[in-house]
């Protein structure tokens, strides 16, 4: 098999760029190791930025999004016995987030992609890189048990963060920073009104939680866990008076409860490569960096790696030479490195921390009392949170 640009992974960002080169009349082959069904169930991200819902509809694929996402214009940060609004409207005039799952977002790609004729292959995991460093770079994958090869001009690593693309890299190519947490998150998906209009990111002694949301009827929730928590120590029950202790903490608050659809476990980590790119094989998205979800980050990203390589990849088909394709890495890397230190900040700030003395207590209490009084540091939180301008 041949093709202009092949794709590894079938997530928000391997779909994304199928689509957007397909509308610069560029090939695609995107290869998933999973099944069509079990990618669009996978309960993940929740928030988009403007940023993204407007590249999602200048694509032509924001049509349900624009029907059935929830647009808001603030969020609550909820500690010390109150809540404390952080205003978009008024911090960051005409920006917001759409809160619209990452599930659906993938269903309308899957479907856009198949109905303009794209190729997409359900498990079909790509098994090995070949040539990264010629012009003939190739994918190894395995269908129905065969191993087959994909040729292509170059190569998206688009598989995530446990992919095969970043490891094909070899040694000393890329130099990795990261961190770990001491915690991780609990997610529940609950068959239940949401009892808040917009989301609470809620700073508690006894550990975080966040009250989010997928629709009318569906609520979204995490909670902060130790890392080596087991889900099985976490029957429904539990769950629920958990957040009942960190949510309703100001008067008048009440949890609505109701069945849990589905719950799951999340290490938290923040992860980069520098440089994105070796030879011809372009790393995206959670192949190319993790952050902890804290900021709402992770999908965000994602759209706006593939964005710019596309713009690149066009230049290039174009006669344009390779000048965007060589600074790939450093474009996308200015956007992800500011998005690693905003969610180490929120993490850092709404978290609760063992190691953390009666020093470290006071001063995060300070910072979050500074950022929910003084409006230049709530505007900080503001126009990161919705999303610094695409480049
Ligand atoms: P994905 O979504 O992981 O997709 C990678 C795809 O590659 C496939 N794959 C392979 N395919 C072929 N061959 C192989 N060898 C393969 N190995 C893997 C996988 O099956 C998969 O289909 O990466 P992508 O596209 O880069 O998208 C990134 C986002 O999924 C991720 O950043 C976000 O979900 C992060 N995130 C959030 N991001 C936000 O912007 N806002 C949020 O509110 C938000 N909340 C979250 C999150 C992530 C979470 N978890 C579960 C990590 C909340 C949570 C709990
Ligand atoms: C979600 O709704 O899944 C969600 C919202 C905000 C976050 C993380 C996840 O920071």
């Amino acid at each position: 098999m041949r093709t202009q640009v092949a794709i590894v992974g079938a997530g928000p960002a391997g779909l994304l760029l199928s689509h957007l080169l397909h509308l610069r009349g560029i090939s695609s082959v995107v290869l998933e190791a999973r099944s069509r069904d079990y990618v669009e169930r996978r309960v993940r991200a929740g928030v988009l930025e403007q940023g993204t819902v407007d590249i999602l509809n200048a694509a032509g694929v924001g049509e349900r999004m624009t029907r059935e996402g929830l647009p808001h214009h603030g969020i609550e940060l909820r500690f010390g016995g109150a809540g404390h609004r952080i205003a978009f409207e008024e911090l960051v005039p005409g920006r917001a987030i759409t809160v619209y799952g990452q599930q659906e977002v993938v269903k309308d790609l899957i479907a856009a992609r198949l109905a303009a004729g794209g190729e997409v292959l359900f498990e079909a995991p790509a098994v090995a890189l070949e040539g990264l460093d010629t012009e003939h770079p190739a994918v190894i994958f395995e269908r129905d048990g065969v191993r087959e090869r994909l040729e292509a001009d170059v190569i998206a690593g688009c598989d995530g963060f446990h992919g095969v693309s970043r490891p094909a890299v070899p040694d000393g190519h890329l130099t990795v920073y990261e961190r770990e947490y001491p915690f991780a998150w609990l997610g529940v998906l609950a068959q239940v009104a949401p009892s808040t209009v917009e989301l609470i990111y809620a700073r508690n002694d006894r550990g975080f939680a966040l009250h989010s949301m997928r629709g009318p009827e569906i609520s979204r929730f995490y909670l902060q866990v130790p890392p080596d928590a087991d889900i099985a120590e976490w029957p429904d029950e539990a769950i629920w008076a958990e957040l009942r202790a960190r949510l309703e903490t100001v008067p008048g608050f009440k949890l609505a409860e109701g069945p849990v659809i589905e719950k799951g476990i999340t290490p938290m980590r923040s992860f980069v490569v520098e440089p994105m790119q070796y030879g011809r094989l372009y790393l995206a998205g959670d192949a190319a960096h993790i952050v902890p979800p804290t900021g709402a980050k992770g999908l965000n990203l994602a759209v706006a790696d593939v964005r710019v390589l596309t713009d690149a990849l066009a230049g290039w088909y174009a006669g344009e030479g390779d000048a965007a394709l060589t600074a790939y890495s450093e474009t996308c890397l200015r956007r992800v490195c500011r998005a690693q230190h905003f969610s180490w900040w929120m993490t850092t700030l709404l978290h609760t921390f063992d190691s953390d003395d009666a020093y470290g207590r006071r001063l995060q209490r300070s910072y979050l009392d500074y950022v929910t009084t003084s409006t230049a540091a709530a505007t900080t939180l503001a126009e990161n949170y919705v999303g610094l301008p695409q480049v």
